[in-house]
């Protein structure tokens, strides 16, 4: 059995998202998806996302590709997560690419090519334009 594990905000979840996941999935046998916390993307980016981390998590594992989520506490305890998951191959999109080859050491790692032109950044966007 080949154990995927990936990683996101998934917040505005878009097509982007499900084909990423549904990419991820068919790599192997068996999906977890480490959902970043709140406070992880404030860290980040300086703000909260739109959905909170229990209503993004409940989104993510709704997907019949899905098989387990978790929060995702920090984005430098990523070797912690591939072993507590026992995981054959990471997967990340494109936009991470080279990022985690370090982890190689620990199992596979993959980055699938983004979706084009959709991101939770546009769609914030778009709506502050027909709104404002
Ligand atoms: N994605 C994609 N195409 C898009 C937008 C996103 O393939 N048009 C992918 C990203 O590459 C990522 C996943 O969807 O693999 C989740 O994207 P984000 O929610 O933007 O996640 P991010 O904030 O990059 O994750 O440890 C990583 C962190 O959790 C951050």
């Amino acid at each position: 059995m080949t154990r995927v594990l990936t990683f996101g905000t998934f917040d505005l979840f878009h097509i982007g998202h499900v084909n990423v996941l549904l990419r991820a999935a068919a790599l192997g046998d068996h999906l977890t998806v480490g959902v970043s916390s709140d406070a992880l993307n404030f860290s980040k980016k300086g703000r909260y996302p739109v959905y909170r981390e229990e209503h993004r998590m409940a989104i993510v594992h709704s997907l019949a590709c899905v098989d387990e989520v978790f929060v995702e506490e920090s984005l430098e305890l990523k070797g912690d997560y591939i072993k507590e998951h026992r995981a054959d191959v990471l997967v990340m999109g494109d936009d991470w690419a080279g990022r985690f080859d370090h982890y190689k050491e620990l199992c596979d790692v993959v980055y699938l090519p983004r979706t084009a032109e959709v991101s939770t950044t546009d769609i914030i966007q778009a709506i502050r334009e027909d709104l404002g």
